[in-house]
């Protein structure tokens, strides 16, 4: 399942989460939200996963991804039909 480091107040967190939507993805399903503010263990993972202290950060089984408009794209590329 495709998991997207993120929270609530992050404006880029929230164009991916839109984008998960508009794709007609289900949470629990195709994705997991995994809250990564600051100092939670969720923001310890993507610094020790990706080697940057940023969100969003998306992983999909060997794709590790940053940049929201990356992630959006890789998404759309991956599920539009
Ligand atoms: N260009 C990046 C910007 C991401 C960004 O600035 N994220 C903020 C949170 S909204 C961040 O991770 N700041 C560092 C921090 O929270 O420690 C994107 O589009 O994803």
């Amino acid at each position: 399942m495709i998991k997207i480091y993120q929270f609530p107040t992050c404006p880029y967190c929230a164009r991916v989460i839109r984008t998960l939507d508009s794709l007609g993805l289900e949470s629990g399903k195709d994705y997991e939200l995994i809250e990564a503010y600051r100092g939670t263990k969720g923001r310890e993972e993507v610094v020790q996963l990706g080697g940057i202290n940023q969100v969003p950060f998306m992983v999909d089984g060997e794709t590790k991804m940053y940049e929201s408009n990356d992630i959006i794209h890789y998404l759309k590329n991956k599920f539009q039909a």
